[in-house]
């Protein structure tokens, strides 16, 4: 079955790794992985415009079915193949409420986390400024903070919306782990660290790590005093 799927893909990139686990956790393994480089700008070639005219990446084909946006993947994925894997999307209206409010709210983490690790790369050099680094920073504790709140409420061994794995994790868990790579600290975000930690355990999670992470165990420290 998922022979007929092609996910083109980038190492370390958030929205591609959430349909690497949603993949994983579907038992669709064996689909065509394409690996591109952004070094190379590989996400602009022709092969990913062909199904993705924005070039970016994941590009993701099933059939005759392209659906690129990362979420959009997810739920797609999880509506075609319900019955099989993980069952990502709870039956309880609470349960699934929780879980929606938190996948998307996984957004904000995403962009709030982006806009200061990624600043250099977003705002051109002449147009940087300290004080904007710094409030966006400021965002982003507090935004932190706010998960930490929600995992603290939730109870040690928790996942992102509950005592289970859903689709919350699958989406908003490569967010999570990008901040440790960028040198989040377990110690002052026990509960996120925790949380990380359970996480990579998981077999979904271990096989779509990020290649470029494994060859290069040391990330950066943009985030270690924060
Ligand atoms: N909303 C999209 C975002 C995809 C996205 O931003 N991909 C990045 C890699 S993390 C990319 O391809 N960037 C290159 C570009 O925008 O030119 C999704 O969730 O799938």
């Amino acid at each position: 079955m998922a022979q007929d799927m092609t996910l083109l893909w980038g190492s370390g990139s958030p929205p591609c790794w959430r349909v690497m686990i949603a993949l994983e956790e579907k038992k669709l393994q064996g689909y065509n992985s394409r690996l591109l480089s952004f070094d190379k700008m590989e996400h602009k070639s022709q092969q990913v415009l062909d199904i993705n005219p924005r070039g970016q990446v994941p590009s993701f084909k099933h059939g005759n079915v392209v659906v690129n946006e990362s979420y959009a993947a997810c739920f797609y994925l999880e509506s075609r193949f319900k019955s099989q894997g993980t069952k990502l999307i709870p039956d309880g209206p609470e349960e699934q409420a929780l879980m929606y409010q938190r996948m998307f709210e996984g957004l904000s983490l995403y962009d709030k986390l982006s806009a200061v690790i990624f600043y250099d790369y977003y705002v051109p050099e002449g147009e940087r400024l300290e004080s904007a680094l710094k409030r966006n920073t400021e965002t982003l504790v507090t935004e932190l903070k706010l998960w930490e709140g929600y995992l603290e409420k939730l109870g040690s061994g928790s996942y992102l919306a509950g005592k289970d794995f859903t689709m919350t994790d699958v989406v908003v868990f490569p967010t999570v782990a990008t901040a440790f790579r960028f040198g989040l600290s377990a110690g002052r975000y026990p509960k996120l660290g925790a949380y990380h930690a359970l996480m990579k355990e998981r077999p979904s999670i271990k096989a779509s790590w990020p290649p470029h992470w494994l060859e290069n165990l040391k990330g950066q420290d943009t985030l270690k005093d924060i």
